[in-house]
Formats: structure tokens, C-alpha cells, sequence
């Protein structure tokens, strides 16, 4: 547990009456003075044990990184964060994008960016049924099991292996569980994705054999299961936990269990997350918070969110961050990406957006205001930060 004492909570609240919020209402053309220094930043306000991340698309907003004059949005995004999520460039279309083609440059970008400014990487992701690049989906049409076995060994071995020693949680196996509302409901996504389509009658030996093949290729990294609409306990998140026990038991170094957090105000918020991050950790498992965002949904006419929905968004993103306070095996959480101008909730979700904890100018939102709160009431004064 990383809840305060109560007398620790008198202190920071003490503390907050005294110590200027970097939280302003000023929309400011440059962004907030964030600095490494700054104690009213996400990473030096969390403990010592828990990364505090975002995502990030190495290739739109970091190959031109430049320390002596980092962009507006590299300056909060180095300040903020102790950890950094390829938003896309370490997915297959990017980084493989033909069979014997490896592209690390974004992905380079993106590692050289988290250590100029003292970040570690979440590595996203190994074996995904979306996002492979077009060769994966024309052969594997007459893939035999061993032949999409060779594939995604030879992929998982070369870029586990280079990143090897800079990846402090890999997301090995992401969104391996259908949903409800899919045809079948809850089952590995034997069809959608391609390399559990090819080995439909082993799927659970090829998902182990895949943190097998990460594990040989970086044993320091911590691997993990992820997945969306797994924060609460229901039917998806019971199969993970029965999945993660079956390859435990057979051996598999699986180390977490990361809960995207993509929600929407459309919807209530499912407090059963930190019992299910509980029964995660239980097993032994790490678990994380890996994709936050709240999304706000506009009714006709309306041209921006109301200051209701505002201070609503900032109740989910922070009971989210509870979750993982309260539970010590909890060692990241994640925001998927900032401003509201770089997040792909509009594009998917046409109607919904303003899911991020950043206004386009890169003042706070309160949902920044409400994690910092959190972040320093979990553990009063600065944190060292992780390396
Ligand atoms: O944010 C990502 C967006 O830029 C991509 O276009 C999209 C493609 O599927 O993937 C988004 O990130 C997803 C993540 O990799 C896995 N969980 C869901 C995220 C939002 O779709």
C-alpha cells in the first residue's frame, strides 16, 4: 500500500497550500515552465516505485528532437513523464515493415529522447492482431503453425534483442481476448489475429513460447499480457487471470498484467479495478495502468466540454491512479498521449475527444491537477526519479 498516513495527509495538504500548483487556468502560448527540477511535475511527485509515462509517436513529434531547443511539446513531455510508450513506432508496420527489413529509426528516436531526459521505455508491442504491416497479412493466408511460429520468433528475438538492456516493461501479447459483443464473445482472437489464426489448435503454447522467445532475447525486462476494457473484473479480465495462470504454471515468464485504461464519459467507471489489479497481483504479477485517456462525448450543438464534464474526466483519471496507488505491485502508469491534438480518440470516435490531462497549449487540465494531488499525498516531498 502507498496511501498516506492521515498525518502525512495533513502535511501535504499543508504542503499544497504553500507550494504553488503548476496548475493554471492562463492559456499560455508557450507551455507551463516545466522543468527536470520542478517539484509540481508527475515524475518527481510519484514514489519512488512507480513510473509515471506517456505515450509518444517517435516519428510525428520526436526524430527532429534537438536538446539545446526541444519543441514545446518536448520540453512537457520530458519534464512530466518518467517513462515513454512508442505510441506506434514499435509496432510491426513500423519497425518490419517487409520480411527482411527492420526500421529502429523512429523507435531509435524515441530511446535516445527517454535517455537524454532520464526516462525509461515501455516496449509496444509483439504480437498484436492489428497493425501488421501487409506481407504478414497476405502470407499468413497459407501460414502453417510452424511457419508463423519462425516469423514471430525471428521478430520478437531481433527487436527484444535490439532494444535489449533500454526496455524496462515490454507489452508482449496485446488484446489476445475478443470482446463480449464479438462473434464467439471471450475467446483468443483465433481469427483476427494472424499468428494465433495459424496455430489455432496450440494458441496458448505459441502466446508462452512468445514471452519465451522475449525473456531469452532481454531477460531484465519485465513482460506483459494488455489489453482494453480490462480494468474492472469481468469476463475479459477473467480470462486473463485464467490464462495468466495456466502459462505461470507452465513456466512462462510472464511478469504483469496492464489495463489499458481507455475510457468514456459515456459510460461509469468500474470500481472494481483495484480488487482486479489485487487478484493480478496475487499470482505474483506486476500489474500497470498502460493507455490511460477519458474521453468526453459532446451532444449536438455543443462546442466544448462543460466544466461538469471537465472535473468528471479528472474523478476517472484519478480513481484510475488510486488503482494503481493502492497497489503496490502497480510500478507504471501510462497516459496515451497529450495534447488533446495528438490523440487518436477523435479519429476513432467521431463526437467524443478532450481525453487527454493537456489543453493544446499545454496548460493543466484537472485531471493533471487531481493525479499530481495524488501522486503527492502517496508519498509526501520528491521522489528520486527512476533510471
Ligand atoms: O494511438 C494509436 C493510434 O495512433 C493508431 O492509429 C492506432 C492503430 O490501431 O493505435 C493506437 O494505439 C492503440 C494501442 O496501440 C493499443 N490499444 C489501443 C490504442 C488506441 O487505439
Amino acid at each position: 500500500m502507498r496511501r498516506p498516513t492521515r498525518s502525512l495527509l495533513v502535511a501535504a495538504a499543508a504542503a499544497a497550500l504553500v507550494l504553488p500548483l503548476c496548475a493554471t487556468t492562463a492559456a499560455n502560448a508557450e507551455p507551463p515552465g516545466f522543468s527536470h527540477s520542478d517539484k509540481n511535475t508527475l515524475r518527481n511527485q510519484a514514489p519512488r516505485d512507480l513510473a509515471v509515462g506517456s505515450a509518444v509517436w517517435g516519428a510525428r513529434d520526436l526524430v527532429d528532437y534537438d536538446p539545446s531547443a526541444p519543441t514545446p511539446f518536448q520540453r512537457v513531455l520530458g519534464a512530466q513523464f518518467s517513462s515513454l510508450t512508442p505510441e506506434n513506432d514499435m509496432k510491426w508496420d513500423a519497425i518490419h515493415p517487409a520480411p527482411d527489413v527492420y526500421d529502429f529509426a523512429s523507435a531509435d528516436a524515441l530511446v535516445a529522447f527517454a535517455r537524454a531526459n532520464h526516462q525509461q521505455v515501455r516496449g509496444h508491442t509483439l504480437l498484436w492482431h492489428s497493425q501488421n504491416p501487409a506481407w504478414v497479412t497476405e502470407a499468413s493466408q497459407t501460414w502453417t503453425c510452424a511457419q508463423a511460429r519462425d516469423v514471430l520468433e525471428d521478430h520478437i528475438r531481433t527487436v527484444v534483442g535490439h532494444f535489449k538492456g533500454r526496455i524496462y516493461e515490454w507489452d508482449v501479447a496485446n488484446e489476445i481476448f475478443q470482446d463480449t459483443w464479438d462473434a464467439g464473445g471471450v475467446r483468443l482472437r483465433t481469427e483476427a489475429n494472424p499468428f494465433l489464426k495459424a496455430c489455432a489448435d496450440e494458441p496458448v503454447s505459441l502466446i508462452g513460447d512468445a514471452f519465451r522467445w522475449a525473456h531469452e532475447a532481454d531477460p531484465e525486462a519485465a513482460l506483459f499480457l494488455n489489453d482494453y476494457n480490462a480494468e474492472g473484473i469481468n469476463e475479459k479480465t477473467d480470462a486473463y487471470y485464467d490464462i495468466a495462470q495456466q502459462l505461470l504454471a507452465d513456466g512462462v515468464p510472464l511478469s504483469g498484467f496492464g489495463a489499458q485504461g481507455h475510457l468514456s464519459l459515456l459510460y461509469g467507471f468500474d470500481t472494481s479495478m483495484q480488487a482486479n489489479f489485487e487478484r493480478f497481483a496475487a499470482l505474483g504479477l506486476q500489474v500497470a495502468v498502460t493507455e490511460a485517456d477519458v474521453r468526453i462525448p459532446l451532444l449536438p450543438g455543443q462546442t466544448g466540454p462543460t466544466p461538469e464534464q471537465v472535473a468528471l474526466q479528472a474523478e476517472r483519471y484519478d480513481a484510475m491512479l488510486e488503482a494503481c496507488l493502492n497497489v503496490t505491485a502497480c510500478r507504471s502508469f501510462t497516459v496515451w498521449g497529450f495534447p488533446d491534438s495528438k490523440s487518436w480518440v477523435p479519429g476513432v470516435f467521431p463526437g467524443e475527444g478532450w481525453a487527454t490531462i493537456f489543453e493544446d497549449d499545454f496548460s493543466p487540465k484537472p485531471a493533471f491537477d487531481a493525479m499530481l494531488q495524488s501522486l503527492r499525498e502517496a508519498t509526501p516531498g520528491i521522489s528520486p526519479r527512476r533510471h
